[in-house]
């Protein structure tokens, strides 16, 4: 029998990791020839929803997963993963400011990126969710020097689905009719979704939406004005509609995440440690256009970016430096 991979969720007993740890089981990450061993690691106030899941787990009697713990220990929760989703954050409270919220989760990205480093299989790659996704998953990488850096990412997933989702709909045409869509820079508001290398059914979208909206300039203003406000504020738009923040998608987003960087992928979306591509300083965690071999993500290289373009990369990426030097003005990197 194949052994089983041991997967860490982190805020397992949180919404996420509720809506995670179904499709895992159920081998939507890994495949239906991998069984799995799941970790769920919480706070002690999230042990008892934790707990509940798995034994709602061990009812669904998946014939993948082979053993579920909870824990509250981060070096029992990471002990030979090979996997880490980190879900678990600090969410902004009523009056924090920022560099509370950086330093609140520099507390517990910092020292989950050391029982990584310390007790993790030599295979790990991480994944970092919770919020500030790409500053989170910087800090967790500080503290863990012994992993390469190309095993730790951050989830921008979400926005690149959003945004394929939105041009599908605008253009009545299929999600995999559409290639090429890049979300550059910060998960956040600051982020840019870019089609301008983008096709459908192998034209390019920018001149299938002039076609549609009548003209090249009408379909310019609709990128400018509709699509990326829609996709860069979608998560806010979800909260208003459903009263609840975006659950279901966001565990789809890092189930296809882990699945496409393991089992290899053309052109997606993810925030990788820039070696300096485009520009980006050095160890950034910032999102750019990836390609996976299955060996992880790599940045899709040469791709030009007219003046527009790059101003608005510019300034997600400016934002990612300024949540740095936060990092490092509090000491915590
Ligand atoms: P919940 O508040 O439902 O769950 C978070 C869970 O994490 C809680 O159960 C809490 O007890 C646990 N937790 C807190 N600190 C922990 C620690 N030190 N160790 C282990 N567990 C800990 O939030 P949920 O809706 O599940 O969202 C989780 C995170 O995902 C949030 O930070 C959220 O902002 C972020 N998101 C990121 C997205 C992305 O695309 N990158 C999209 C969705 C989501 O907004």
């Amino acid at each position: 029998a194949t052994t089983a991979t041991t997967i860490t969720i982190t805020g397992a007993g949180g919404q996420i990791g509720y809506a995670l740890l179904f499709r895992i089981a159920a081998g939507d990450m890994l495949g239906p020839d991998r069984p799995v061993r799941l970790r769920l690691l919480e706070i002690p106030q999230g042990m008892r929803a934790a707990e509940g899941a798995a034994l709602e787990l061990q009812d669904c009697a998946f014939a993948l997963l082979h053993s579920v713990e909870v824990t509250d220990s981060a070096e029992s929760a990471f002990d030979g993963a090979s996997i880490a989703l980190l879900v678990g954050a600090r969410p902004r409270g009523p009056g924090m400011e920022r560099a509370d919220l950086l330093a609140a989760n520099a507390g517990i990205f910092g020292p989950q990126g050391a029982a990584l480093n310390a007790v993790a299989a030599d295979d790990v790659r991480i994944v970092a969710v919770g919020n500030p996704a790409n500053t989170n998953a910087l800090i967790a990488r500080a503290s863990a020097p012994d992993i390469p850096a190309d095993r730790f990412t951050a989830l921008t997933r979400l926005d690149h689905n959003r945004a394929v989702g939105q041009l599908a709909e605008a253009l009545d045409a299929r999600p995999d009719d559409i290639h090429g869509v890049a979300i550059w820079g910060n998960h956040s508001a600051s982020q840019f979704p870019d089609v301008s290398h983008a096709t459908v059914a192998g034209k390019p979208v920018v001149d299938a939406l002039a076609e549609r909206l009548g003209g090249h300039e009408q379909a310019l203003v609709w990128l400018d004005d509709l699509f990326i406000p829609r996709v860069a504020k979608r998560g806010a738009e979800i909260i208003e509609v459903r009263g609840s923040s975006s659950v279901a998608s966001a565990a789809n987003a890092a189930i296809e995440h882990v699945r496409d960087e393991q089992s290899g992928t053309a052109w997606t979306s993810a925030a990788v440690v820039s070696r300096g591509e485009y520009g980006v300083p050095e160890g950034l965690v910032c999102s750019f256009p990836v390609t996976s071999d299955g060996s992880g993500y790599r940045v899709v290289e040469g791709l030009d970016l007219d003046a527009r373009s790059r101003a608005r990369f510019d300034a997600s990426v400016a934002e990612l430096e300024a949540e740095r030097t936060a990092v490092r003005e509090l000491g915590l990197l």
